[in-house]
Formats: structure tokens, C-alpha cells, sequence
């Protein structure tokens, strides 16, 4: 096998966003681009020599040619072992356990997440560091930093590796350990959560639907739900992962797993329903007549993690990111643990979970996770919800309820403007950037604004500061508007509108979302000019 050093020059646009390094699946097929992102990993990150690593991916288009290419670069680059899970694939969070459990030097994932797959679609590639977690900014930075000066990567001439049967190969001189994609992860699950709880629900005739959305949970979600837990086969629906998630988007939300709400709203609604996406670091949890948000689902799970043997100890502290509603902050008062509010982007929670100062995490986007591993964990959220369910013997709505009438209600609402043009959602922004000076003091249906400026958040852990993280605003009585462009989009720029308010009344509590939240949607209109900048009329996507 010879070792091929290719002369390459650095491609524009290899910066990483909010999740890795996302585009369109046909960019990352033309000449040298994986190549180049690849070989800038290595030459970032101090070079693969003597380095272990895992690698995995959702299973979309292109995955399988993406992860023989990365083998011959690390075993041309000197790495002395690749983990891969079998047949390529590894959700996130089973990659984050594995790069922990098996101490690496960390691992690449090959994901577009939430973004649909196929040759015209979505592809993505992150890295993630020793702790398991996706890199630091720090890190991102070097490695782009590394995609402008490169000028040749190294390749090794061979034929595929078989990622079909489990057990080890020699590439070169590299080893490649082919493993099960479950087996770690499902152990893992068993140590945090009464199993035999669960199932003894399940026994009892609770019934749930889970839809791994043709997207990689598929595998694992059989594994535990039915094979383990005792779930009737037929409970895990669309569990076959596909290279183009049967056409659809994975993203559970209730726009793209439309049907799966419709059940839960419907006559024959199953007990509890729950949904992921594309690599199975999000969630999305429904019940018996009721969608639960993002944000009262890590608020709810905080204040009853301690009924799970794996948390039974308590919580060090919660942290959400920015635009997630302040739902858990008042779980954390209540409690009296810390929380923390950071940047959108799991990479954010890493040092908090490392220093052992939160050990629950959330974000408004179906991310709901813990200090199990450090990345959003889908059925990590699923099973904690179910063993919650199995010792309080309640329903999801009645729980909900009951969350309600203690805390009081974080009504919540986002809209997504998609694919808009950069410079019309360039210019929203900067107009919003100069009214921010004067808005304070002044009046709207949503109320009298107290604060508004652009969120910058300083790490509590290792300093870092980081700026242009979303531009809030705030208003007496608790409620609050937030507009960010998304980093993980592949056409134009994704203007997400984050709307939230509080309401305590008890008479107040059981509103349709968009009806308590008009004052705050208009307001949000009136000050951005939405309309106006994006010749929209309504937003694309509202979960
Ligand atoms: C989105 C979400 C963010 C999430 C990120 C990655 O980012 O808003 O909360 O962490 O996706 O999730 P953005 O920049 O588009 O808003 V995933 O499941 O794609 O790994
Ligand atoms: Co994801």
C-alpha cells in the first residue's frame, strides 16, 4: 500500500459553523474538499500520528465513500487506531460515549443532523475532542485556520476496508476496530435509568411511539425500546435508517414529524410518543393530547432527574442556551443549583459539564442532555421521560400540568425564515444592531422594554469570551424576543425568531402558544420589519 502525498490548495468556505462543517453533499464530492477539511482536522489538531479515533455518521448519502477516504488519511497520517461502528454508522451521542469510554484522542462524525440527506442535500463533518464533546471554538478556529494555508494532504492508495463485519483489520499500519453501534451506548443507558421499571410499564400496557424518522436512532431505539424494555414490536416506527431519510427532513418537530403529532392528538393516541433526528442528538416528546416544547421538557426533567437511579444524587446545575425559555432558570431557583446561560451550540456546555458545574443541558432546538456523555442525547431525553413517567405513575399531560401550576408557564414559540438572502438578512440585523441603544424605556404591545443588546457570553471555566451570539430583547412582566441567523445552514441565511412569555395565572396556563404570544409576535414584527426585509409574509418553519 503506498502513501500518496497530493498537492491540494485551500477551498473558500471551510469555516465551521454552529455543528461542524455543513454543505451541500455535491460540494463536499467535488476534488479535494473532504480531503482538505479532513487533513486540516489533523494538521489543527497537532497532527493523528500514534492518535486514536472514532469515527461514525448518520448514515446519509456519501457517508460510507466519506468514511473510507478518512481512513486512508489517518493511516496515511500515521493514526494508530480507528474505531468505526459497523456499517459506518454511530449516532452522536454513541460516538461522544465511545471517544470517552475508550479514552481516544477524539473522533469525526459525519452529519448534516436535522438537515435532509441525498446527493442534492445535506452533508456534514465535525470533529469532537477527547472529552467527547464537539471542539471548542478554539479549536474550530485552528482548523479553519489550517483549510487557508494548506497545500497537500496525505492519502493512503488501498481498497475499502469492510465495515460490514465486527472485529479488527490492519490498514496499512493502522488498526480499524469495527464495532457494534448499540452495545456501548445501550449499557450506558441501563446504568442511568430503572430498567426494570420501565419495563414493567410497558408491561402494564403503556403504549408509546417512537419515530426514528428513516435517521440512524432506528437501530438503537429497537434495541432498547422493544428488545430491551419490552415495547410491542411496531412501537419504534420508520426504523430503518435510509441515505435520504425516506426524503423527508429528520428534524422532530412538529412541522416534519407532522404525523406522528397528528397520533398523539388523534383518537387512538398512544401513552407517550417521542421523535429524533438525523444522528439522534435531538428529541422531541409528546403525549396523550399534548406537544411538550424544548424548554419545558429540560425544565420538567430537571425537576425530576432525582427519580432516575443515575441522577438520584441531585443536579450540580442546568444550563440552557440563550434562546431557550427561562423555564428551567426557575427549576434551578427552586432547587437552589446554579444555571447558566450560553451560546446556541452544544460545544458551549462542554466545560460547564467537564467541571462538573451543570449536569443537565437544553436547548430550545430539541437538545436535551447530560454529563452521560457531551453531546444532546435523543434517547437519553426519551428514557429519562419514561423512567419519570414509571415512578410518578402520571401522564405526560398531568405531569405538564402539574409543572405549570408550580412554576408557572413559559409560553414559547420560534419562527424560522429559511433560505433567505444574506445581505436582506444582513441587513435585519444591523438595523436591529442600531436600534438597540434606544429601545429601552420604550412601549409595545409586548410591553415596556428593560433590556436589549447583542448576547456575548464570558466562560465561567477556562475565560473565553464570545461575541454576536443573538440580539435580545427584553420586556417587563418577563417577556422576550431573540432574532439570530442559524450557523448550520446550507442556502442563504436562516432568520430564527425566538418568542417567549411568562404567565402565572393559574387561569392562564392552558393557551395555544401562537394566541399568548400575538402581542410578543407583533412586536417582533414592529421593531425587526420582518416583512419588510425578507418579503415574507409568514415564517417557513414554526415550532
Ligand atoms: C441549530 C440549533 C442549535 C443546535 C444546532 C446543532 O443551530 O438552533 O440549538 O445546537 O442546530 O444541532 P443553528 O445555528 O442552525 O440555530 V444538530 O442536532 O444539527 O447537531
Ligand atoms: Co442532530
Amino acid at each position: 500500500m503506498e502513501k500518496l502525498t497530493i498537492k491540494t490548495a485551500p477551498i473558500e468556505g471551510q469555516k465551521p459553523g454552529t455543528s461542524g462543517l455543513r454543505k451541500k453533499t455535491r460540494v463536499f464530492m467535488e476534488p479535494h474538499f473532504l480531503e482538505n477539511f479532513v487533513q486540516s482536522i489533523w494538521n489543527g489538531i497537532g497532527g493523528a500520528a500514534g492518535k486514536t479515533f472514532v469515527v461514525g455518521g448518520d448514515g446519509r448519502y456519501f457517508n460510507d465513500r466519506a468514511i473510507q477516504v478518512i481512513l486512508r488519511m489517518a493511516a496515511a497520517s500515521g493514526a494508530a487506531r480507528v474505531i468505526v461502528g459497523q456499517g459506518g454508522i454511530l449516532s452522536t451521542p454513541a460516538a461522544s460515549n465511545l471517544i470517552r469510554k475508550r479514552a481516544t484522542d477524539g473522533g469525526i462524525i459525519l452529519s448534516a443532523s436535522h438537515n435532509p440527506g441525498g446527493i442534492d442535500e445535506d452533508f456534514g463533518i465535525k470533529f469532537n475532542t477527547p472529552n467527547g464533546g464537539p471542539a471548542s471554538e478554539d479549536v474550530t478556529g485552528q482548523i479553519f485556520e489550517a483549510t487557508t494555508v494548506i497545500s497537500q494532504y496525505e492519502i493512503l492508495e488501498a481498497q475499502d476496508v469492510d465495515l460490514g463485519a465486527i472485529g479488527t483489520t490492519m490498514l496499512g499500519a493502522m488498526e480499524v476496530e469495527v464495532v457494534d453501534p448499540v452495545a456501548d451506548y445501550a449499557a450506558l443507558m441501563e446504568e442511568l435509568f430503572d430498567f426494570d421499571a420501565i419495563a414493567a410499564l410497558f408491561a402494564g400496557g403503556f403504549t408509546l411511539r417512537f419515530d426514528a424518522m428513516h435517521a440512524v436512532t432506528g437501530p438503537y431505539a429497537t434495541a432498547i425500546l422493544e428488545d430491551r424494555l419490552g415495547a410491542p414490536k411496531g412501537s419504534v416506527l420508520n426504523g430503518v435508517p435510509s441515505p435520504d431519510f425516506g426524503g423527508g427532513h429528520p428534524d422532530p418537530n412538529p412541522i416534519w414529524a407532522k404525523p406522528l403529532v397528528d397520533l398523539v392528538m388523534g383518537e387512538n393516541a398512544p401513552d407517550f410518543a417521542a421523535a429524533s433526528d438525523g444522528d439522534g442528538d435531538r428529541n422531541m416528546i409528546l403525549g396523550r393530547g399534548v406537544y411538550v416544547t424544548p424548554s419545558d421538557s429540560l425544565a420538567v426533567l430537571a425537576a425530576n432527574a432525582h427519580l432516575a437511579p443515575g441522577y438520584k444524587a441531585g443536579l450540580a446545575g442546568v444550563a440552557r442556551s440563550m434562546p431557550t425559555s427561562g423555564a428551567v432558570d426557575r427549576v434551578a431557583e427552586a432547587l437552589s443549583i446554579e444555571s447558566f446561560e450560553t451560546p446556541t451550540g452544544w460545544k458551549f456546555f462542554g466545560n460547564l459539564l467537564d467541571a462538573g458545574r451543570a449536569t443537565l443541558c437544553g436547548e430550545e432546538s430539541a437538545g436535551t442532555g447530560s454529563d452521560h456523555v457531551r453531546e444532546k442525547d435523543g434517547l437519553w431525553a426519551v428514557l429519562l421521560w419514561l423512567n419519570i413517567l414509571a415512578v410518578t405513575k402520571s401522564s405526560v399531560k398531568d405531569l405538564l400540568d402539574a409543572h405549570w401550576a408550580r412554576f408557572g408557564r413559559n409560553y414559547y414559540t420560534r419562527h424560522d425564515y429559511e433560505a433567505v438572502e444574506n445581505d436582506r438578512a444582513n441587513a435585519l440585523m444591523d438595523g436591529l444592531r442600531g436600534r438597540l441603544a434606544t429601545l429601552p424605556g420604550q412601549s409595545f404591545a409586548a410591553g415596556t422594554v428593560t433590556m436589549a443588546d447583542e448576547f456575548a457570553y464570558d466562560d465561567p471555566v477556562d475565560g473565553s469570551r464570545s461575541e454576536g451570539q443573538g440580539i435580545r430583547i427584553l420586556f417587563e412582566g418577563g417577556n422576550r424576543i431573540v432574532f439570530r441567523l442559524s450557523g448550520t445552514g446550507t442556502v442563504g441565511a436562516t432568520i430564527r425568531v425566538y418568542l417567549e412569555g411568562v404567565e402565572s395565572d393559574p387561569a392562564k396556563l392552558n393557551q395555544v402558544a401562537e394566541d399568548a404570544l400575538a402581542p410578543v409576535i407583533a412586536t417582533a414584527e414592529e421593531i425587526a420589519g420582518i416583512k419588510a426585509h425578507t418579503g415574507r409574509d409568514a415564517p417557513d418553519v414554526k415550532t
